[in-house]
């Protein structure tokens, strides 16, 4: 399958939650052979398609990998995310920005032309508006992994107003699909609750009953990240990240609407660290800006994403 492209595509960090569906994807758009996956260690992928083992902090080693396959477009995934990276403070910080170092460099010396680098909901704190939450507002993350995401997102601009650097970037939300695991954030307890419903019938969350966050179905994540990848780059104006929105729910909320499917299921709460990240960031996300430059659409919301995801785990 797949079309002929002069795309050579290395996706980095393609074993994670996001990396292992984004690559199935491009694979199907523009070839097998023409999509690179890596990871720190191999994985299951290096059976699928190319596969590289490729540590981001390496740039020697990322350069060589970026030259034997002629690759013009980085997908940089590799990241520590909120909950891991409280507990590995520096570490979170020495991967989540030299190896967005990295890749931009490649870019501003014109080894590669194209970036897609992630952020999150993660770059709001305590005291940004938490309803509806526009582009650009009070931003002072409190969290390590939000420093590093505003940090990030500062310098994307700055490589694209100094050097022409063609990077894009969203916002994301809290992700959820049913084909890989999340790991290491506050949102997974929106994915875990799926898994221990259709297991146990009952979950234990993580995060108290009213913890409203933005969430998205994993297909319009992937939607997103290929539409803004796709988009002419003069409809591109925002430099440093997208605010990016699905849908928003509380623990129960979700659980009411797994119960409509599954009646006997319980779920009792008791938050732990991850509740003070999770009071940090905003309830409600406004996306009109991804909607009006590069149209932007959601397809899923709560109630369909729940009957996809427990048609397909089950
Ligand atoms: C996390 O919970 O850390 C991530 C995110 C919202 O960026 N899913």
């Amino acid at each position: 399958m797949g079309t002929s492209t002069s795309e050579k595509i290395l996706v980095i960090g393609s074993s994670g939650q996001l990396g292992t569906e984004l690559v199935q994807t491009l694979r199907n758009i523009y070839g097998t052979e023409n999509i690179i996956a890596s990871d720190i260690k191999v994985t299951e992928q290096a059976k699928e398609g190319p596969f590289e083992v490729i540590d981001v902090l390496n740039a020697v080693g990322l350069f060589d990998i970026v030259k034997k396959h002629r690759v013009n477009q980085v997908y940089l995934l590799a990241a520590l995310l909120s909950a891991t990276a409280e507990k590995m403070q520096k570490f979170a910080w020495e991967l989540n920005m030299n190896g967005l170092f990295n890749v931009l460099d490649l870019a501003k010396e014109k080894i590669i032309q194209k970036i897609y680098w992630p952020s999150s909901i993660a770059v709001f704190g305590p005291n940004t508006p938490k309803e509806n939450t526009s582009q650009f507002t009070i931003m002072e993350p409190s969290t390590v992994y939000g420093i590093t995401k505003q940090a990030g997102e500062r310098w994307c601009e700055y490589y694209f107003n100094k050097y022409n650097v063609d990077v894009r970037s969203l916002r994301y939300p809290g992700l959820i699909g049913w084909k890989s695991a999340p790991g290491g954030g506050t949102t997974d307890y929106a994915v875990h609750i799926f898994h221990d419903a259709l297991k146990t019938g009952y979950y234990e969350c993580f995060l108290s009953e009213n913890s409203t966050l933005p969430m998205m179905y994993m297909p319009d994540a992937i939607k997103a990240t290929i539409d803004i990848m796709q988009a002419d780059a003069g409809k591109i104006k925002i430099r440093s990240s997208y605010n990016l929105a699905g849908f928003s729910f509380s623990p129960k909320e979700i659980a009411t609407e797994i119960k409509k499917h599954l009646p006997g299921f319980k779920i009792s709460y008791k938050p732990d660290t991850r509740q003070q990240i999770a009071d940090s960031w905003p309830r409600s996300i406004d996306a009109s800006h991804a909607t009006a430059d590069w149209g932007w659409k959601p397809q899923y919301n709560l109630a369909a994403m729940t009957t996809d995801m427990i048609r397909n785990l089950k």
